[in-house]
C-alpha cells in the first residue's frame, strides 16, 4: 500500500515541503494520544501527574513548538493565537495557517474532531486561499485519517497499526449529493439562508450536522451536499475564520471539483485583513453552492 511519503515523492513538491507535510501529518499521533490526558476529569492532573490543559491549547503549543524547531517555517497563524507567531531566523520560507483542534466543543463527548492546516510558500500567512501550496486536515474518528491536496487532486490516507499513513482514497471528487447542515440559530438566520435551507428540504435533502467542521466536511466530501455556517442578524461575518478554517477546507473542496462561497463570492479570492478574519461559509458540491449564491442575491 502506498504510504504518504511514497505519494509525496511522486508529486512536484520540493523536498523541504514534503518534509514539512510529513512532520505536520504525524503530529496527529501525539495529538490523538493527548485526548485522554486532557479531558476534564474530576481531578486536575493527567496520568503523568502534570496539570491538564484544554486539548486545543495543548495541540496549539505542541505544533508551534515542533514547527519552531523544524526551521521550515517563517510564520504561523493559529486559531489559538491572537497574533502571528514569527520565526525570522528559520532557514525555510513557508507559512503555516492552522486550527490545531477544530470542533473543540465535541472533545468532551468523544465525537470526531480534527486539525486543519494550510501551507503557503513565501513566509506570509495572510494570503488568499487560492494561493495555498498545501491544504490538509487530520480527522480523529474511529480511524485517524489525513485528507490532503498539494494542488493536484485530493487524497485521503489512514494511519495503520504501524502508525504509518497509507493511501485510502485517491483523486476524490465531491458528488452532487443532498446532505445539508447549518450552524447558527434558526431565529437569527437571514432570509436568503432561510430560503436556501427550505430549498434543500424541498429537494429531499437530509440534515447532517455534528458541530465539527472537519467531520461534517469529510462527510460532504464523500456523499455530496453542503456544509453551512451562515451570517446572522447582528453577526454579518458569521462564526468561522477565513484563514484557518475556510481557506484550507475550501482549497480541498475546489480541488475535489466542489466550491466554497461566503454566499456572494468564491471565498478563496478574498484577501484576509487580519488573522481572525471571520466569514460566512458555504462549502460542498458545485451546483449546491451555485444555488446558495442565487438565494443570497434575491435576499
Ligand atoms: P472551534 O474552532 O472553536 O472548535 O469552532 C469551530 C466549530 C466548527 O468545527 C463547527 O462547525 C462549528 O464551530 C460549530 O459551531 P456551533 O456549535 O455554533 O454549531
Ligand atoms: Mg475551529
Amino acid at each position: 500500500m502506498k504510504t504518504l511519503r511514497q505519494y509525496l515523492d511522486g508529486t512536484a513538491c520540493e523536498k523541504q515541503l514534503k518534509d514539512l507535510i510529513e512532520l505536520i501529518a504525524y503530529q496527529s499521533i501525539p495529538i490523538r494520544d493527548a485526548f485522554i490526558d486532557n479531558q476534564s476529569y474530576a481531578g486536575t492532573e493527567n496520568t503523568y501527574g502534570e496539570e491538564q490543559a484544554a486539548l486545543d491549547k495543548w495541540a496549539d503549543t505542541h505544533i508551534i513548538s515542533v514547527l519552531g524547531k523544524s526551521g521550515f517555517v517563517k510564520e504561523i497563524a493559529s486559531e489559538e493565537q491572537p497574533d502571528i507567531v514569527r520565526f525570522p531566523d528559520a532557514e525555510g520560507d513557508y507559512a503555516v495557517v492552522m486550527d490545531p483542534l477544530d470542533g473543540s466543543s465535541l472533545i468532551q463527548v468523544n465525537l470526531a474532531v480534527g486539525t486543519i492546516v494550510g501551507i503557503y510558500r513565501g513566509g506570509n500567512a495572510l494570503q488568499k486561499g487560492e494561493d495555498l501550496a498545501v491544504a490538509m486536515y487530520m480527522l480523529y474518528g474511529p480511524m485517524t485519517v489525513l485528507t490532503i491536496t498539494v494542488g493536484n487532486g485530493v487524497f485521503t490516507f489512514a494511519l495503520n497499526s504501524e502508525e504509518t499513513f497509507v493511501l485510502l482514497k485517491e483523486n476524490i471528487q465531491i458528488p452532487e449529493g443532498k446532505l445539508f447542515g447549518s450552524g447558527g440559530i434558526r431565529n437569527e438566520w437571514l432570509s436568503g439562508h432561510h430560503d436556501f435551507i427550505s430549498l434543500c428540504e424541498q429537494n429531499g435533502g437530509k440534515l447532517r450536522y455534528s458541530g465539527s467542521f472537519v467531520a461534517d466536511f469529510h462527510q460532504i466530501l464523500t456523499y455530496g451536499g453542503v456544509y453551512c455556517y451562515p451570517a446572522a442578524q447582528g453577526k454579518p461575518e458569521g462564526k468561522l475564520r477565513l484563514v484557518f478554517e475556510g481557506n484550507p477546507i475550501g482549497f480541498i473542496a475546489k480541488q475535489a471539483g466542489g466550491a466554497i462561497s461566503d454566499g456572494t463570492q468564491d471565498l478563496l479570492t478574498v484577501i484576509p485583513t487580519k488573522p481572525d478574519h471571520r466569514t460566512p461559509i458555504y462549502v460542498g458540491s458545485k451546483n449546491v453552492i451555485e444555488s446558495v449564491e442565487s438565494c443570497m442575491k434575491k435576499q
